[in-house]
């Protein structure tokens, strides 16, 4: 530890510490945009300048270490002046669209400017003027609203070891860019949207598919249904004003209904059916000699990832479908024949917490019936918008219930949205199909959390079945890169492609820290515990849709329906 002196405030502090790190600890507030708590810093954009007794001039506190006897000082005329002095030059050629921006009054320019009490903008740059990238379903980039944070190019890069974005030209015509500025689906992007979930700005932002919506909810010739991911009902709060990790289930149904949907559903009934064919196709993989390890297939990030960088372990992916997609599959199937609504006129709408969703339900694969399985995707953040737009008092809201049959569900669907909840649901259904006994305890603590890479060894009847579990597209290499060179022992993995798994998707309100993936998490795994069934095979829905309809998991329709291939 050293000791410094921050705003005539002594702090003890690790020697390791940059200022901002701890100032931020002693609760000093310094502005910032290149930075971000979880990538390596930078100091490009300098925003988080102080002065440092000694020092020739201001410096960037973000990448300034600590040292014994250090005098800081955060708020001093030259400081106020120089911070203000670089957010005019980065809005002199900013857009000034702030009203009409998908990140108004969630931006992090427009909140430092607003902090910073800008009432001018002394300088009238030469704007910039870039084509918008609009090529792929999920992702839009502006980058006339890019501030070269850079912060996308690290996510991209550090977090997920795609690297698809880098800086490219010199000076004023210095922009973050694929390369030879090719567009998003030209290149090895996986649309994670892990870039336009630290983007301080509207420069990389989801594709708003909300108008799409508005128009089929307004049109009485089409019966629209949604279904709501796992991990949506924990983070939507936020983007209504509510804390990180509010349990927000029933004002969501309430919210979707006041919207207009004919029918709320709940993907974590799909995620039971998902269960019920992934872990059969486990079975079998395991007692006839498939190939292993078995490698889940529900994140469209990290099936882009692998089609994109492995193609050759393609084989090691389960072929069931996402429950987004088995959802979609079956609105179109057995609940149009079970309501009698023909499935022209059925529009199906999700709810996710994942930018990729959005590509993934585009794939042209994924049709029944010669109809796309899933019609609109839209994030967290545009329920959100469309909640606030449609001027609903979330909070008044009462708790009302998903519609059934497709809303009914059990804790291992709901847990899919936290890291390791696919297996540890998998594992539930697994374990008691394999021996016919109830297990003594259904909580599989060694696969949950938020370490990158976790293993653990799950007895099965007489077998012990090997698991690891990974989240980020980084992690993921690693255990593609074991598996490539032959020694990975697992029977089973499961890989989700985003930090913490679903409740950190793309989609999600920012800003995500880690203590909000880790309330998320929580709130996640407080849904299983208060559910009466947590077993996907004891689903009731479940179970009759097997009955009545699609015989048995893996059988003739299954296959049809609910299972798919990849691309190489
Ligand atoms: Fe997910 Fe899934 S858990 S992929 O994270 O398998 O997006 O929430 O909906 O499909 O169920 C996302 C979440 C989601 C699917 C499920």
């Amino acid at each position: 530890k050293v000791t410094i002196t921050i705003d005539g405030q002594k702090l003890q502090v690790p020697k390791t510490s940059t200022v901002l790190e701890a100032a931020r600890s002693a609760g000093v507030k310094i502005p910032s945009l290149c930075y971000h708590p979880e990538l390596r810093p930078e100091g490009a954009c300098r925003v988080c300048m102080v002065e440092v007794e000694g020092a020739r001039s201001l410096v960037a506190s973000c990448v300034y270490p600590v040292n014994e006897g250090m005098v800081v000082r955060t708020n001093t005329p030259a400081v106020r002046e120089g911070r203000k002095m670089v957010v005019e030059l980065l809005l002199a050629n900013h857009p000034q669209d702030c009203l009409s921006c998908q990140r108004n009054l969630n931006c992090e320019l427009q909140s430092i400017a607003g902090d910073l009490g800008l009432r001018q903008v002394r300088f009238d740059g030469e704007k910039k003027h870039y084509p918008l990238d609009d090529s792929n379903p999920s992702l839009v980039r502006d980058q006339s609203k890019c501030i070269l944070c850079g912060r996308c190019i690290r996510a991209c890069s550090e977090r997920q070891g795609v690297h698809v974005y880098s800086f490219v030209n010199r000076g004023f015509d210095t922009t973050v860019s694929p390369a030879f500025n090719q567009g998003l689906h030209q290149v090895a992007c996986t649309f994670c949207g892990q870039c336009a979930a630290v983007c301080p700005t509207g420069a990389i932002v989801e594709r708003d598919n909300t108008a799409e919506v508005w128009k089929v909810l307004s049109d009485p010739q089409k019966h629209v249904v949604v279904q709501t991911a796992p991990a949506v009902r924990v983070a939507l709060g936020e983007a209504l004003g509510l804390d990180a990790g509010q349990i927000v289930t029933g004002k969501m149904v309430a919210a979707l209904r006041r919207l207009g949907f004919d029918k709320v559903f709940d993907t974590d009934f799909s995620a039971d059916l998902t269960i019920m064919e992934e872990g059969s196709e486990f079975i079998e993989r395991l007692t006839k000699g498939g190939k292993l390890p078995m490698i889940t297939s529900c994140s469209p990030g990290w099936v882009n990832f692998i089609e994109l960088m492995y193609p050759d372990l393609l084989e090691h992916l389960s072929t069931a479908k996402s429950p987004q997609q088995m959802f979609g599959a079956l609105v179109k199937t057995y609940y149009a024949e079970k309501s009698g609504i023909s499935p022209a006129g059925i529009v199906s709408v999700s709810i996710m917490p994942c930018t990729a969703k959005k590509a993934e339900a585009a794939r042209t694969e994924m049709k029944s019936n010669g109809h796309q399985d899933v019609d609109y995707v839209l994030t967290t953040r545009e329920l959100g918008r469309m909640i606030r737009e449609a001027g609903l008092d979330f909070n008044a809201l009462p708790s009302e219930e998903y519609d059934a049959p497709l809303g009914i569900s059990t804790g291992a669907g709901v847990i899919f949205g936290a890291t390791g909840g696919v297996m540890e649901a998998a594992l539930r259904t697994v374990a008691e199909t394999v021996t016919g006994k109830a297990l003594p305890d259904i909580e599989f603590h060694n696969v949950r959390g938020l370490t990158g890479i976790r293993e653990a060894v799950v007895p099965v009847g007489d077998s012990k079945v090997k698991v690891a579990v990974a989240h980020t597209l980084g992690n993921a290499r690693m255990l593609m890169e074991k598996i490539r060179a032959g020694v990975a022992d697992y029977h089973f993995i499961e890989i989700m492609a985003c930090p913490g798994g679903c409740i950190g998707g793309g989609g999600q309100p920012a800003p995500i820290s880690q203590e909000v993936r880790q309330q998320r998490i929580n709130a996640i795994y407080q849904c299983d515990q208060a559910m009466t069934l947590r077993k996907s095979h004891e689903n009731p829905a479940v179970r009759e849709l097997y009955d009545t309809w699609l015989g048995k998991p893996l059988g003739e329709k299954s296959h049809k329906l609910l299972h798919t291939h990849y691309h190489p």
